[in-house]
């Protein structure tokens, strides 16, 4: 008798379910954000759906906050992320890059859930995440030279490549550097570029050295100086589109043991794209 109270029982509960499952899923952030510093590695996102439908879901999502794609992070899940069939949970990846940056703010990763496929429906109150990442990189005896860019909010950095050179013996005519010596080179293919220059090495007049290497888009960028008497000393710039393959030069710094002449505010000379090829 209880055994067939109980099978009712189960018939009438799952009955209820069902009708409380009518209509479509609901896609949902299982969190609103944190925070986090460089060396995390990889931050998982739950996207959740309030049950599992019959059909694959695509979950599309926008990324924009002041930490830059490809210079502070990479996605590992590129939009749109997929959740199968018969599942109700998915994840979106991202790898935090431990640069050698010394950021004077800490950055933020902005995502919002942007739309949903068939069969879901988008819960508006929790479809934004918002992760605050915490610079490591603090500044030492050295002076470091720290080349960031950016090309809008979301954007990835790495549709330009900027490297970063110091250089030595620089002759200027009319403004345009007509020679000069590459004394060393930061030349990422992907992400940021920094350079670090000690009281050891020898004393000389150097110029920092921005190269826009490839791209066709405007780009605007922000050489930092650390150490050496300055303290986030931020020099802004940009590079038009039809300035790719040219060099911009800022100087000179005049090196005495671990003090260098200051220079306010860095003066640029152009080069040709001839001497960029040459001194690369
Ligand atoms: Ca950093
Ligand atoms: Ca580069």
């Amino acid at each position: 008798m209880s055994v067939i109270f109980l099978f009712m029982a189960s018939i009438v509960f799952y009955g209820c379910k069902d009708d409380d499952n009518n209509g479509p899923a609901t896609v949902s952030l299982s969190s609103s954000g944190g925070t986090v510093t460089e060396s995390q590695g990889t931050v998982y996102v739950t996207v959740n759906l309030s049950k599992s439908v019959s059909t694959n879901t695509e979950i599309y999502y926008e990324l924009g906050g002041t930490a830059s794609l490809d210079g502070d992070y990479r996605v590992k899940t590129p939009s749109p992320i997929s959740i199968a069939a018969g599942s109700a949970t998915g994840t979106i990846q991202f790898e935090i890059i431990d640069e050698s940056i010394i950021e004077s703010t800490d950055e933020k990763i902005e995502l919002t859930l942007k739309s949903t496929g068939a069969n879901t429906t988008l819960n508006s109150s929790k479809s934004t995440y918002e992760l605050v990442v915490q610079d490591n990189d603090v500044s030492d005896g050295d002076l470091h030279i720290d080349l960031t860019w950016n090309l809008g909010e979301g954007k990835d950095i790495d549709d330009v490549n900027l490297d970063l050179y110091l250089a030595t013996n620089v002759t200027i005519s009319d403004n345009t550097v007509t020679d000069a010596t590459l004394y060393k080179s930061s030349k990422n293919s992907t992400g940021f570029e920094t350079l670090k220059l000690q009281g050891s090495e020898p004393d000389d007049e150097y110029y920092i050295v921005v190269a826009y290497t490839s791209g066709n888009k405007d780009v605007s960028f922000t050489l930092n100086l650390n150490g050496f008497g300055y303290t986030n000393e931020a020099t802004n710039d940009s590079f038009k589109s039809s300035e790719s393959g040219y060099a911009a030069f800022y100087g000179p710094l005049k090196k005495s043991g671990s003090t260098l002449g200051r220079m306010k505010p860095f003066i640029r000379y152009k080069s040709s794209p001839d001497l960029h090829t040459h001194t690369e």
